[in-house]
């Protein structure tokens, strides 16, 4: 347990974890898994999952793990790996959509939601943008709200696995309704900022928002 993670948030913890169990709140499938037609525009369907990175898997031991979460926050703070498998978890269903036009469906997660982090964290008014850095050197930017939308998650398991070195073990981010390229793998750090940042894909032509329903592919 680290210094920062205090008595009195554990309290807040185990609240929240109680009131979780007690409304037996699993999460059902994002929006997108209700749709009558799943595949957005210009993708095709896969049923393998391909591996896409900058080349580099970085190897990061659940037990060195560190989550920092900085910032425009009221209490920043680094979760270990047990930290974050305390805090209160959901089981989710999604669909992952590449902008290198590959599509799989129905992916379960097991992971933290975005929400239970910005409660823990107590973000700023003025923190418009969350930045994500990651232990290959890669960064991806998104706005508040898309961080914050009720189906995102930091995921550590999937299909009731631990999630696998080479999809972003121990810890990444799943941001469900965007483009994959916006769901850090390997997450180290979680930045809440004034001001947007556009991150490795972004600042290389990718589009800043990244809605696969639009086709916001590069801009
Ligand atoms: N840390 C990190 N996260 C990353 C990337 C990366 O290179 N490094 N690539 C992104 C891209 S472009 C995609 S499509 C997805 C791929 O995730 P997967 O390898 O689990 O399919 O991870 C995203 N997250
Ligand atoms: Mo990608």
């Amino acid at each position: 347990m680290t210094e920062s993670f205090s008595g009195k948030i554990k309290d807040k913890l185990i609240a929240a974890k109680r009131k979780w169990a007690e409304d037996g709140r699993l999460m059902t499938g994002a929006p997108d898994t209700e749709r009558a037609n799943r595949l957005p525009p210009g993708q095709r369907l896969v049923t393998d999952w391909p591996v896409l990175d900058l080349g580099i898997t970085p190897h990061v031991l659940a037990d060195d793990y560190q989550l920092e979460i900085n910032g425009q926050v009221r209490k920043p703070m680094t979760l270990s790996f047990s930290d974050l498998l305390d805090l209160p978890h959901v089981t989710a269903k999604n669909d992952i959509h590449c902008v290198t036009s590959w599509s799989r469906y129905e992916n379960h997660w097991q992971g933290v939601l975005s929400k239970t982090l910005a409660e823990l964290v107590d973000p700023l008014p003025d923190a418009r943008h969350v930045l994500f850095t990651a232990h290959d050197g890669y960064t991806t930017n998104v706005r508040i709200e898309q961080f914050l939308d009720d189906d995102v998650l930091l995921a550590h398991h999937w299909e009731g696995e631990p999630l696998s070195e080479e999809h972003g073990g121990p810890l990444r981010v799943v941001i469900p309704k965007l483009y994959f390229w916006k769901s850090a793998k390997w997450v180290k750090k979680i930045t809440f900022a004034r001001d947007d940042k556009p991150g490795f894909w972004e600042e290389r032509g990718y589009h800043n928002n990244a809605d696969p329903w639009t086709e916001e592919r590069y801009e």
